[in-house]
């Protein structure tokens, strides 16, 4: 397949998949161990003689420590040892890291893993207790007497940025850094100068707590190497953190071992090396015993990563039919009070996508990171995308409303026509493969768009007062991070390829392990049937092995939606050499050209002869025993691959959300909703499916639910699932799902990623269907999440000013 493809296309031309291979909607084969309770996540971990750690954090949001008294604690049965920030110092080789430096000059405070004099955030660690018991540590907690001296808080972006309170004196601004892309400056004044519509939008992204099911947890281990520490963590990087560890903790890199065991979900968030990993390690190496801590829930609220967090400027330029000629982004990011592994590159990872889907020959993309007194911001899913395709996506209704047409209207009259592909955007991206409209059309079918309006004015014209909503966005991602050498000109410090080996045991089974790192996605699944796909083999006798650095050494992990695209096709690429190779010692033994063999059903027949064969096990008890294998051949049957793609993937879609809105309460229903996502070859459409769901309902709670909410004096007001909206199954509707398959030309299985991609449409669709709601009404935008209390004001400010205008 080449063009684009509707399912029913794809599936009358291909051949039929073999049972489990790439296209079947294989059941997950790691679902059995999580359903019944076999899993083992590392608070189920039993680990002999492990103390338990507990921090005192920070109830202040910036606050200097003027005296910790940890006598009182100290005295407590059942506790080992209270340690300040001061402390530990010595037990650090370096601050916390930051992989991500975006500019040359970019500012970043010290970041020690307790806090040594003053608090920067409610929730910044102060102290740890050491105990027997977990109960008994975080009891000790409570007796720990901290003197603070509260100081001015920074909290606004907008104020922030002028800077007035510092937080960080040392660097004397709040500014860490400004990051701008601008190709052509010029080409962008002269189209604002001669656009006959301007759109100038402000948005604001609310900060989210990724709430995993899972909340963190880790456990160090000292040994097994001498000096070394194995160490037990609920994260997406194992191979990333053990490099980390190394640089922060000192301990040599060979004698660190990392194991990500069952991990109940990341979103991003356990992309992430934290303080208490690195706190666990130092503990357990100071005092020769294993030391270990799982976080509460609240706790999860302040000490786990934030998502979002910006304040953006949108314009975009058209001319007289609503084409546009050029878009300005300007962002104010919240990159919360220290930079954490890749906080400041997470609106570069969007910074080239503010032009969305739409051919828009000039653009201007800048970002200043501010520091403000609350949990530091880093990645949540999508990183960078859902934040540009808001922009873009929510701009582009305001541009249609402008031009006086319909939001499909504006969008087709924009959209990146299909032979331009690979397309070289005006951000400097190449776009792989695309073909958006047959998306578009396709969701309008889906959803039963034309239907809706004329229900939508019945409503009005009847002056009913639970109004029809209909919200449309087309997005485009960049995802498969990445190319390393990509990476390398936006100064992320580490590469982007991955590393798969595949071997074929001696008695016919066959072991994949890879470099990725799956915490919810089915990488065990679909790896196998990629692997059975192409040794003709049943996909239960394929075991992926994934992890744990000690047996897989080599691996960059899971987010990005990088695992299917880099890693699942290291995995393909490492079955190719495996065959290779079988095909030169069957070759061989049948005494027949290497040309004249055929895979079939998991055996080398010779072709025109399929009795003169040797199944795949034969070939490996060959390779395994060696006696008689070709000269110069090694005695195994194993492929090894690091691929290392060379451009990123370029999944895209539309979804279409249809919400009511009851103008008398404000309460938005989420009624229906469509998504036609094109990741190109899908391996298992059962699992694209899944991540999609979720995907959607992550978006739709941006738009509708989640918020994290402070106070005046920088705390927080809902870190417990209580008062944090996630919501659940019973807010969303069934999803109308299809798809396309535009393959990429990039790499061998055509495939683009999809764990994001739910997400980066929803939050734009949702709300451009709640504004559409409301248009009748004069109201033009609505503030995320869009609750009743905001929905209602809305509405009144925007009557207040229909009568102010009348
Ligand atoms: N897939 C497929 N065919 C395609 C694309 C994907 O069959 N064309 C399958 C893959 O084989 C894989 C799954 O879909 O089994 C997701 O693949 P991919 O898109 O490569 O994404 P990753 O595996 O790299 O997952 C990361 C992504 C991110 S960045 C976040 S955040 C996220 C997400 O996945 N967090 C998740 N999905 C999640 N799902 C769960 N359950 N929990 C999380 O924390």
């Amino acid at each position: 397949m080449t063009a684009t493809e509707t399912p029913a296309e794809a599936d009358a031309e291909a051949p039929a998949p073999t049972v489990g291979g790439i296209g079947d909607r294989l059941l997950r084969k790691e679902d059995a161990r999580l359903l019944t309770g076999e899993a083992r996540f590392v608070d189920d971990l039993q680990v002999p003689g492990a103390l338990w750690m507990a921090l005192v954090r920070s109830p202040f949001a910036h606050a200097r420590i003027t005296g910790i008294d940890v006598g009182g604690a100290q005295a407590l049965p059942g506790v080992r040892h209270v340690f300040t920030g001061a402390d530990l110092r010595d037990a650090w080789a370096n601050p916390m890291p930051c992989a991500w430096p975006v500019t040359d000059d970019m500012k970043s405070p010290d970041h020690w893993p307790v806090a040594v004099d003053k608090a920067c955030f409610a929730g910044d660690a102060v102290a740890v207790v050491v105990a027997d018991s977990r109960s008994a540590a975080i009891d000790a907690v409570e007796a720990v007497v901290v003197d603070y001296e509260p100081l001015d808080v920074v909290l606004d972006l907008e104020t922030a940025a002028t800077d007035g309170t510092v937080l960080h004196e040392a660097l004397g601004t709040n500014r860490s850094f400004t990051w701008t892309l601008s190709p052509d400056p010029d080409a962008v004044e002269q189209a604002f100068a001669d656009a006959v519509h301007v759109v100038s939008e402000r948005y604001v992204h609310q900060r989210l707590i990724p709430a995993a099911m899972e909340p963190r947890g880790v456990v160090a281990v000292p040994g097994p190497y001498g000096g070394g520490m194995t160490v037990y963590s609920s994260t997406q990087i194992p191979h990333i953190l053990k490099v980390m560890i190394t640089l922060t903790c000192g301990v040599p890199e060979s004698k660190v071992r990392v194991i990500a065991p069952a991990v109940g979900g990341g979103f991003g968030s356990k992309l992430e090396v934290y303080a208490e990993e690195f706190l666990a390690v130092a503990l357990a190496r100071r005092l020769g015993l294993p030391v270990r801590w799982t976080e509460t829930r609240s706790e999860a609220g302040v000490a786990t990563i934030h998502g979002r967090g910006l304040v953006q400027h949108m314009e975009l330029a058209a001319d007289a039919q609503g084409k546009v000629q050029a878009v300005r982004a300007k962002l104010l990011s919240d990159m919360g009070a220290y930079l954490q592994l890749v906080t400041p590159g997470i609106p570069i990872l969007g910074a080239f996508l503010y032009h969305g889907v739409y051919d828009v020959p000039a653009y201007h993309f800048e970002c200043t990171g501010i520091f403000t007194n609350r949990t530091p911001t880093d990645a949540y899913r999508g990183a960078g995308r859902p934040e540009a395709t808001y922009a873009v996506e929510r701009a582009m209704d305001a541009l249609a409303a402008e031009v006086g047409v319909d939001a499909v209207e504006i969008r087709r009259r924009n959209y990146i026509a299909p032979d331009k592909f690979p397309y070289a955007s005006s951000g400097g991206l190449t776009y792989d493969s695309g073909n958006y409209e047959p998306t578009l059309d396709r969701a309008l079918e889906l959803i039963g768009h034309d239907a809706l309006r004329v229900e939508q004015q019945r409503r009005r014209d009847a002056g009913e007062t639970v109004h029809l909503g209909v919200g449309i966005a087309t997005y485009v991602e960049m995802c498969g991070l990445a190319p390393s050498r990509v990476l390398a000109s936006l100064k992320y410090a580490a590469g982007g390829w991955e590393a798969a080996t595949v071997r074929v045991l001696p008695t016919g089974s066959v072991q994949v392990v890879s470099g990725t790192t799956p915490h919810g996605q089915g990488h065990e699944t679909s790896w196998s049937q990629i692997v059975a796909d192409r040794l003709g083999v049943d996909p239960a006798l394929v075991e992926v092995l994934h992890s744990d650095t000690a047996v897989s050494p080599m691996g960059m992990d899971t987010y990005g939606s990088r695992s299917l695209p880099v890693g699942g096709v290291a995995v393909a690429m490492a079955t190719d050499e495996v065959i290779a190779k079988a095909r030169r010692i069957a070759a061989h033994q049948l005494e027949c050209a290497e040309d004249d063999l055929e895979l079939v059903g998991g055996e080398l027949q010779v072709r025109g002869t399929p009795a003169r064969a040797m199944t795949l096990q034969a070939v490996a008890f060959e390779a395994f025993s060696a006696h008689d294998l070709p000269d110069d051949m090694e005695p195994n049957l194993q492929g090894q691959v690091t691929y290392d793609p060379p451009n990123f993937v370029f999944p895209f879609g539309t979804h279409i959300a249809v919400v009511e809105v009851d103008e008398e309460t404000g309460l938005v229903r989420l009624v229906d909703y469509a998504a036609v996502d094109d990741c190109g070859v899908q391996i298992n459409p059962m699992i694209v499916e899944g991540q999609v769901h979720g995907g959607i309902v992550q978006g739709a709670a941006q738009a509708l639910w989640e918020e994290a909410v402070y106070d005046d004096d920088g705390t927080l007001q809902n870190p417990t699932l209580l008062d944090y909206c996630v919501p659940s199954a019973a807010e969303v509707p069934n999803f109308r799902l299809d798809h396309t398959v535009t393959p990429s030309p990039t790499n061998p299985l055509g495939v683009k990623g999809i764990g994001e991609a739910g997400t980066i449409a929803a939050t734009p669709t949702v709300v451009n269907a709640v504004v559409d709601a409301l248009s009748h009404l004069g109201v033009r935008d609505i503030q995320m999440p869009a609750t009743p209390e905001r929905v209602w004001s809305t509405i009144q400010q925007a009557r207040q000013g229909e009568e102010d205008r009348s």
